[in-house]
């Protein structure tokens, strides 16, 4: 009768194992986090998005970013060139297959132009993540103060 029992709960322990790791990585879809848009000093100034992307089974490649409170979204790449930062559009990001990139200030990022001028620092704003090869992916940034850094 122990010994069933102990069988039993071994097989359901696999079983819920098996159901936490399908929940996870196991669809192979990337998936995002850690989404966080600073506001810009100047009302009218464009603000910056920010969010980690992993990587699923498959590389796919960021397409563009779909902000309701602003009117344009352009990637950007923030390049040093002799001392003096500047930034260029570019037309995809790419995430590797089980890789980590990163949009953070310094390097890659979402510029957001004409943003809702309402929205205040220790609020939210709904982003979408449009892929090539795999579904969108909408998750709430954190809106930051002008100057502030990534939130905990
Ligand atoms: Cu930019």
């Amino acid at each position: 009768m122990t010994m069933r029992c102990g069988i039993w709960c071994r097989l359901s322990a696999l079983a819920a194992a098996a159901l936490l790791a399908g929940c996870d990585g196991g669809s192979g879809q990337p998936r995002a986090e850690g989404a966080w848009v600073r506001l810009p000093a100047v009302a009218g100034r464009p603000a910056a998005a920010y969010v980690t992307l992993r990587g699923g089974r498959e590389a796919v490649k960021l397409k563009t970013m779909q902000v309701p409170a602003a009117r344009r979204v352009e990637l950007h790449r923030s390049m040093s060139d002799g001392g003096m930062m500047s930034m260029t559009p570019i037309d995809r990001i790419d995430v590797p297959a089980g890789g980590t990139v990163s949009l953070e200030p310094g390097g890659m990022h979402a510029m957001l132009f004409d943003l809702d001028p309402a929205l205040k620092a220790g609020g939210t704003t709904r982003m979408t993540l449009m892929f090539d090869r795999a579904p969108a992916i909408e998750l709430e940034a954190t809106l930051v103060a002008p100057g502030g850094a990534k939130p905990e």
